[in-house]
């Protein structure tokens, strides 16, 4: 008999407050950049897109779309005995991925701007970004006991690694050319996405990578993590760069 981990009323439900939370964020911030001058409306642009696009895919999920159901099978062996086998059927949230496939690129955009990063670097960082996501959405549907879902995983671990490289290397080194302000600026706030990002990959490990936890847990643990990633993060960079003249764009 196959074991079934399905989402249930309390992942539900989280579900929806995320979304209501997206939503009120996304009209808050649409707000705040008329209240800014053209050349600090760019932040307050691509911050806006970012929790309009986690509405979106948290409306998607809490209505039951995006998701499929996914099978392992885990093959114990043991001497002397027949092996055998455990089947695991758990719901894979693949929403989850379009959405940081489009709003973790412009995170790193919001992040690169602030530094004031070349193009070579940001495209190199969101192009690495990218990889990060769409190798994680393989792993996710990844074979147990074959190289195919941990492999992935490990190239998609590999891919973080270089972005984490542009922002805490080259971000940092740019940022602390601008001025002493930005400079602390940008290794405060680029140091919270780091610690928040890095909680990503071992969620998934637990959870959709060798499931371990419930959905349900799953989905309370990125709840929290998107939150901070696109709501706090989005109002700590809002409210902040709009009193530094160094962070305006001339575009
Ligand atoms: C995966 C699994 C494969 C290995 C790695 C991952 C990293 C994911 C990250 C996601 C960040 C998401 C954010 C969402 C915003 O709300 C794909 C989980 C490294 C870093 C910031």
């Amino acid at each position: 008999r196959p074991e079934l981990q399905f989402a249930e009323d309390s992942g539900k439900r989280t579900l929806w407050v995320v979304f209501v939370i997206m939503v009120i964020a996304s009209a808050a911030f649409a707000a705040m950049s008329w209240r800014v001058p053209v050349a600090k409306r760019l932040y307050h642009v691509i911050t806006t897109l970012i929790v309009i696009f986690a509405s979106i895919s948290y409306f998607a999920m809490a209505t039951g779309h995006g998701v499929s159901v996914h099978t392992t099978v885990i093959r114990s062996q043991h001497e002397h005995v027949p092996d055998t086998y455990h089947e695991i059927q758990r719901q894979v949230y693949w929403a989850r991925y379009v959405d940081w496939a489009l709003t973790t690129p412009l995170l790193l955009l919001d992040l690169s701007l602030l530094a004031g990063l070349n193009g070579a670097h940001i495209t190199m960082a969101i192009v690495a970004d990218v990889i990060m996501i769409l190798t994680g959405l393989f792993a996710a549907f990844g074979t147990e006991g074959t190289p195919q879902k941990w492999g992935w995983y490990t190239i998609a671990c590999v891919a973080y690694l270089v972005v984490v490289w542009h922002l805490a290397v080259n971000g940092r080194a740019q940022a602390q050319a601008k001025s002493q302000n930005v400079g602390k600026f940008f290794v405060a706030i680029a140091g919270f996405t780091l610690l928040v990002w890095t909680a990503y990959p071992i969620v998934w490990g637990i959870a959709d990578g060798s499931r371990k936890i419930s959905v349900d847990s799953e989905i309370i643990a990125y709840a929290v993590l998107d939150l901070l990633a696109k709501p706090v993060f989005g109002i700590w960079l809002l409210v902040t760069h709009a009193k530094i003249p160094e962070t305006n764009i001339d575009l």
